[in-house]
């Protein structure tokens, strides 16, 4: 007989799989091992029962949504988490988080955590995505305080927390929910000590409902698989500019009859998103090029 579950975890070559409130520990069915097919936390599986530990994956469910960092599928929704310092706020990863997201279809929150630490490094970055419609949080897993929105949206379907590590994702968890008992980095230590705290993706479920990732920091992000005149698409406050241009297939730089530079100009967009995406414009133009060779 075949049971439904959901990936919760993959370590050491098993795959824990939750079904009701138990959780099994599972291996693959060979054919899997064979093909290039991968088993990742967030997949709807089925599986035969072995006995009332362990079991052996049949057959994996497609996906509706995948990230590549971190590492999850199936998620509705990510809260990219940052803070004022310790670490500082990197706005060019959190623009390629954002593109990640948005290409996966996956709905993207922002959350400065550690806002006791102060906010005059967030304020500027808070009011850009705010102007542009993403909902922007302000918490401190420290102090308790803001806890409650995160706490609404958590509540909601499947949830990534995603975001450098050491910016308090695991200490965000356990302040919305204490049974978690996550692992979180030692305050005490020299620098460099507790980061990487959390070394696993794990897919936990809250009490309140709802199901959340935890997941490892990263600190660097490529691009999804988009062509250079599709990069812009992927803001979305660029969106209502784009068809405006003069030329079709324009990549917004110096052409002339661009809307997007006429609304730069205007304060329409911002330049920190602007700056971002030459940026990133550039890495996907050579990458093209190392394609062509
Ligand atoms: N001042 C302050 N410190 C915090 C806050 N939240 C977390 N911290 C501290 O920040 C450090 C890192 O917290 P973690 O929760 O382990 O961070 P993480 O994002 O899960 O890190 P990784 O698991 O390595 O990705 C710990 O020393 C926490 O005590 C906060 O709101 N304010
Ligand atoms: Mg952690
Ligand atoms: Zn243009």
């Amino acid at each position: 007989m075949l049971t439904q579950g959901v990936v919760v975890k993959v370590y050491g070559g098993f795959y824990y799989i939750r079904a009701g409130n138990a959780v099994w520990e599972c291996v693959l069915r060979g054919r899997f091992r064979i093909g290039q097919q991968r088993v990742l936390v967030g997949d709807n599986v089925e599986f035969t029962i072995q006995n009332e530990r362990s079991g052996i994956i049949e057959n994996v469910f497609p996906r509706r949504t995948t990230l590549l960092r971190p590492r999850v599928v199936n998620v509705e929704q990510a809260v990219i988490v940052l803070a004022p310092r310790d670490p500082y706020p990197n706005p060019l990863l959190l623009d390629r988080f954002l593109i990640q997201a948005k290409d996966a279809g996956v709905r993207a929150y922002i959350n400065f955590n550690k806002i006791d630490l102060g906010t005059e490094e967030i304020q500027e970055l808070a009011a850009t995505y705010l102007k542009i419609g993403y909902s922007v949080l302000l918490t401190s897993a420290k102090e308790k305080t803001g806890l409650d929105e995160l706490r609404k949206i958590l509540s909601n379907g499947i949830t990534v927390l995603a975001g450098p590590s050491g910016v308090g994702k695991s200490s965000l968890l356990n302040a919305v929910s204490p049974g978690l008992m996550l692992k979180i980095g030692s305050i005490s230590g020299k620098a460099g000590t507790g980061r990487h705290t959390t070394r696993h993706v794990e897919l936990l479920s809250l009490p309140e409902g709802g199901f959340v990732a935890d997941t490892p920091g990263f600190s660097k992000l490529g691009l999804p698989e988009v062509d250079r005149v599709e990069l812009a698409g992927l803001f979305p406050e660029f969106e209502p500019y784009i068809y405006t241009c003069q030329f079709t297939g324009c990549l917004h730089m110096q052409e002339p009859g661009c809307a997007i530079k006429k609304a730069l100009e205007e304060g329409g967009i911002s330049s920190l998103r602007y700056n971002n995406y030459l940026r990133l414009l550039n890495e996907v133009v050579e990458r093209e090029r190392r394609y062509l060779k």
